[in-house]
């Protein structure tokens, strides 16, 4: 996006999510926009049914930061957490490769049961937000199930067996969404609306995490459609992911490195692209593809560096924060 000279306007920002690093963009952006102008869409690709529960790690991630309870260090589920349920399953003989702390465990409880009274996911979305004194919509990207799942050697691999029971070890050859899934309601308002000023793609692993939200039906024909801003900021600090398999991934998936690889897989999505001062070398490569491209500092240690970086995306969008 060149700058316009516009002043900066008042509009809706819809931010796409997966779960730890876009949790910490999404929770910055929900700390300076009102909930009226902020909708967060998550990545369901991760959920899984696992001991009788439906979990769905990428929305607890975001709602634990966006109410300040998530555990900054491990990186998911909630800070002070204790493991009793965890050690009292072991001892039953249940698994315990996939950690349920015990606050966390309230969560699925709930999640589960309430999905077993026929709510929709959004629905129970909305109501564990408002639970923990959520004001902004943290919405699924759909009330079906659409299911990441990898390729090995030994074949086609549900996503969290490979995240983490597998700790991401085995090469991946190919990435699959299991299903067939529509726009969660809050999502297909949030791009139908008139005053929509803004699309974020926030700091997530592009394959694993956005790639499902861009595989639920219509998203990509109608995110082409919009002639707004539409920004993502790069996972990759001076080449690397912080965090998780993103750079394995490129390898593997020879998607080439870097942020050129970032680039080429968005492709026309983006119309900008945020990086870090670490990486700003890449810019000029960047710009030469015709992307907007902005070099800041993307790490995101705490509550001011997450509400700097998304005042950096607001300014690149021409939005103002306040009221
Ligand atoms: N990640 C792990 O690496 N090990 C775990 O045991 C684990 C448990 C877990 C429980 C609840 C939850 O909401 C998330 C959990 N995660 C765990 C994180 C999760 O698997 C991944 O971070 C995401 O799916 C990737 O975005």
């Amino acid at each position: 996006m060149k700058a316009t000279g516009k002043a900066p306007g008042k509009g809706h920002v819809l931010a796409l999510s997966g779960g730890v690093g876009g949790a910490k963009l999404a929770a910055g952006l929900a700390a300076i926009l009102p909930p009226e102008r902020l909708t967060i869409v998550v990545n369901t690709g991760d959920d899984f049914e696992h001991l009788g529960l439906t979990i769905c790690p990428d929305i607890d991630s975001v709602i634990y930061a966006l109410a300040g309870l998530n555990d900054r260090l491990r990186g998911w589920g909630l800070a002070d957490e204790s493991w009793q349920a965890l050690g009292m399953l072991k001892t039953l003989g249940e698994a315990d490769w996939f950690r349920l702390g015990d606050r966390d465990l309230a969560t699925h409880i709930v999640r589960s049961w309430r999905l077993r009274e026929g709510e929709s996911l959004s629905r129970v979305t909305a109501r564990l937000a408002a639970g923990l004194r959520l004001a902004h919509a943290v919405v699924p990207m759909s009330d079906t199930p659409l299911r990441t799942q990898v390729e090995t050697a030994e074949g086609w691999m549900d996503f969290q067996r490979y995240f983490v029971a597998e700790q991401c070890r085995p090469a991946v050859r190919g990435i699959r969404f299991a299903g067939k899934a529509e726009m969660a309601p809050g999502f297909a308002e949030a791009l139908a609306r008139d005053d929509l000023a803004a699309v974020v793609i926030c700091p997530s692993n592009p394959f694993l995490s956005v790639d499902p939200i861009l595989a639920v039906g219509g998203v990509r024909d109608a995110l082409a459609g919009l002639a707004i801003p539409k920004l993502a900021v790069s996972p990759l600090i001076g080449g690397k992911a912080i965090k998780g398999p993103l750079g394995k991934l490129l390898g593997e998936l020879g998607a080439g490195m870097g942020n050129d690889a970032i680039a080429t897989h968005y492709g026309r999505l983006l119309s900008h692209l945020v990086i870090d001062h670490a990486d700003a070398e890449d810019a000029p490569d960047l710009r030469a593809r015709g992307l907007g491209v902005t070099v800041t500092d993307t790490m995101m240690h705490n509550a001011a560096d997450q509400q700097r970086l998304a005042h950096d995306v607001l300014a690149i969008a021409q939005i103002d924060s306040a009221g």
